[in-house]
């Protein structure tokens, strides 16, 4: 717009229409496919001047499409079609099965369905590079990741690439709800309009597809873990059915999350008792009905007893009596039971976090094989910053699975930065130390260590209607670092996130610098400006936006934020030591012993383990509450700091999508420092410790920040 002011009319005139192509608004993703500098273009072109297969099929046909697509956008110029490898420059695209393939004597026995290689060639005199599936799922993965290589400017001239998943279910959960509201959700409302289905397929359900296949992402449960039975009835299966065969040449399976209740409220039976033979008989039923519509259905996503949902639980069964059934009744068609692990119960525990492990620990070993449990990846819920959840490494023979929150519930919803790839890093990376030292989290869910073949790994989706998708920019990473991270869980988080904003942006090293460090610490940014020192569940009621650590008006004890922090005149923090609900005993023990040690812990978990004075000397010498008004501080100096380091990076990417990530870091920086002011001054009132002098002293009164209500903020 300034630079309009310099301008002829003329050239004005010229510039509102044609940077069109330039004002990008997030919709193509990590996609874009915008053409390379002409300095690489001719490498490029020549390694893959054309496209070559001698096969078809579905799947095939979405990876040769889009390689196409691709290759055009990239290189300025079509690749020319052909099922014979006959000049220099062939890009031979195919599985096992290939003719073509199977002549160049390549070893593609371990490659599974979804894993493949990419390797330079000599075929028949001819430089060639073979993108080989071990079937047509591998093929497809392969040819995304072989454009990934041009979009972030890698060498292809010389290529020697083998990939194989590391979890054979790598899905996310949309927690969409049939009138088109998403719980958690902040992307606007659900992708999918059951109302149109089946008879309108919005084109956007196959670039939602192309984005999943792009990471390598293999399964969708479409439905709201808080789940209606009408899901399950023809009326709703016949739509799904029609979203199962949109996602499918993209190798994505349709998954859903099942009512346990469902024989009661649809079925006309007065029970779901699910040792009742009749219940049985009805999920059989069920199933052979889904499986009617999705030949290829995955399986039911089940949240039972947990949050009033209903449950085994409610007829004196177990959770293994309740999968199990379900497990029998998906077995003949090939379908899997998720069975997720966050429960609790109506009764108040000693310990919320403690609870899940106790529920599942004393389960284990009573699953049916096509069951797994998926388990959040702290015990808690999703906040900016959890130990894993004790259940990784301690239970061994269920099959147990990752689920992460994509969506920002507890992380600043829509606008704030926070890269959760880091999180994620960090969750699978943490050594669990069973059934030995040197054992991280990946290790004990991706079959390797317990020998199950079943794996999987879930993320809750943040995807919803906008334009970007994911509700900003920024949260496009983390649907792009978890799908990445499943299927290869050690990757390394600051890789992804240059490779993401090297496709999503720019590949000036310039611009990359700054921004990828800028993601890297976002994360404890945001933990600090909200929930330093192992603080937790600090977010205001039901909707989590904004500070509220006074919440205690709630109808269950552990639902209220004072139930979490324990503050009061003298101290702060949730005793899970021996002394306290001795949660800690659910680690390994050595794990148990360092996290019982205030001197040796990370004290980024201080208070998590540990309810402690206001004037315990923490490890850097400060007092518990001048570290904390110190972290507080320093986290909300750090969104201030992020705001600013973009500022200064205008101009390496079009101006809009530059200007909708400035307003969302101000936005961001704002309500940093309302966090830190708001939570620094009702602690300082319970404790009766003023805010060091040295730090600046709240913008407003307590009475102000307690006043803030927010009846419509969205993800209820
Ligand atoms: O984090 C809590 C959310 C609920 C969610 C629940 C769950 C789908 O606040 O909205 O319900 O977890 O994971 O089941």
């Amino acid at each position: 717009m300034r630079l309009l002011t310099l301008l002829t009319p003329l050239a004005a005139l010229w510039l509102a229409f044609a940077p069109a192509a330039q004002a990008e608004d997030g919709y193509d993703l990590w996609l874009r496919y915008h053409p390379v500098e002409a300095e690489h273009a001719e490498d490029y072109r020549a390694a893959a001047a054309a496209l070559v297969s001698d096969e078809r099929g579905e799947v095939l046909d979405s990876a040769l499409a889009e390689l196409e697509r691709g290759l055009t956008g990239l290189l300025g110029e079509a690749p020319e079609r052909s099922d014979r490898a006959s000049s220099d420059g062939s890009l031979i695209v195919g599985t096992a099965s290939s003719p073509l393939i199977g002549s160049l004597g390549l070893d593609l026995s371990d490659l599974g369905e979804d894993g493949y290689v990419i390797r330079s060639v000599d075929a028949d005199g001819q430089r060639a590079t073979v993108i080989a599936g071990g079937g047509e799922t591998g093929a497809l993965y392969g040819a995304f990741h072989y454009l990934r290589l041009i979009q972030t400017r890698q060498d292809v001239a010389d290529l020697d690439i083998t990939e194989r998943p590391a979890f054979g279910v790598r899905m996310l959960n949309h927690w969409d709800n049939l009138d088109g509201t998403v719980e958690r959700g902040y992307a606007g409302f659900s992708l999918w309009d059951w109302h149109k289905l089946p008879h309108y397929l919005d084109p956007r359900y196959t670039d939602y597809a192309r984005a999943n296949a792009s990471l390598g992402i293999n399964g969708t449960a479409v439905n709201n873990v808080n789940t209606d039975a009408l899901s399950l009835t023809p009326q709703y299966l016949e739509k799904a059915a029609a979203l199962a065969d949109v996602f499918r040449p993209w190798g994505i399976r349709l998954y859903l999350s099942a009512r346990f209740s469902a024989p009661v409220e649809i079925g006309g039976l007065d029970t779901a008792d699910p040792l009742d033979p009749a219940v049985a008989a009805w999920w059989a039923d069920k199933a052979a009905e889904v499986y009617d519509y999705i030949p290829d259905f995955g399986g039911f996503l089940v949240k039972a007893n947990s949050e009033g949902q209903p449950g085994p639980q409610d007829y004196g069964r177990t959770h293994a009596d309740g999968a199990n059934m379900l497990a029998a009744a998906l077995e003949p068609h090939g379908g899997i039971v998720l069975w997720r692990a966050f429960v609790y119960d109506e009764g108040v525990p000693v310990d919320r976090v403690a609870q899940s492990y106790d529920e599942f620990m004393a389960l284990d070993g009573q699953f049916a094989d096509n069951v797994i449990i998926q388990s959040k990846n702290g015990p808690l819920d999703f906040q900016p910053r959890e130990p894993f959840h004790p259940l990784f490494g301690a239970m061994e023979q269920t099959p147990l699975m990752m689920e992460f929150q994509i969506t920002k519930e507890y992380l600043g919803h829509a606008t704030h930065l926070a890269y959760m790839g880091e999180l994620y890093e960090e969750t699978l990376q943490w050594d669990t130390m069973r059934p030995e030292p040197g054992t991280p989290v990946a290790r004990t869910i991706d079959g390797s260590v317990f020998g199950h073949e079943l794996t999987a790994i879930a993320g809750v989706a943040n995807t919803g209607t906008d334009r970007n998708w994911s509700g900003s920019q920024f949260n496009q990473a983390n649907w792009h670092a978890f799908g990445r991270l499943a299927w290869n869980p050690d990757l390394a988080a600051r890789d992804l996130a240059e490779e993401w904003a090297r496709m999503t942006f720019t590949n000036d090293a310039e611009f990359l610098e700054p921004v990828v460090d800028m993601m890297m610490t976002s994360r404890e940014t945001v933990a600090d400006y909200m929930t330093p020192l192992g603080l937790h569940h600090l977010m205001n009621a039901s909707h989590h936006y904004g500070p509220a650590p006074w919440v205690d008006f709630r109808e269950r004890e552990d639902w209220n934020n004072v139930y979490f922090h324990r503050a009061d005149e003298t101290a702060i923090g949730f005793d899970r030591t021996a002394s306290g609900s001795d949660q800690v005993s659910q680690y390994a023990p050595e794990l148990a012993e360092v996290f019982s040690d205030t001197a040796r812990m990370d004290e980024r978990l201080l208070l998590w383990f540990h309810r402690l004075e206001w004037d315990f000397r923490v490890q850097s010498g400060r007092t518990l509450w001048e570290e904390m008004a110190q972290r507080y501080t320093e986290g909300a100096r750090g969104a201030t700091a992020m705001r600013e380091t973009w500022e200064g990076l205008e101009g390496f990417i079009d101006q809009r999508r530059h200007d909708e990530i400035a307003a969302f870091l101000a936005i961001q920086e704002r309500e940093a420092w309302w966090w830190r002011d708001a939570c620094l001054s009702w602690f300082s009132d319970i404790s009766g410790l003023p805010i060091p002098e040295d730090l600046p002293q709240p913008e407003h009164d307590l009475e102000y920040y307690m006043s803030l209500s927010f009846p419509h903020a969205p993800g209820i």
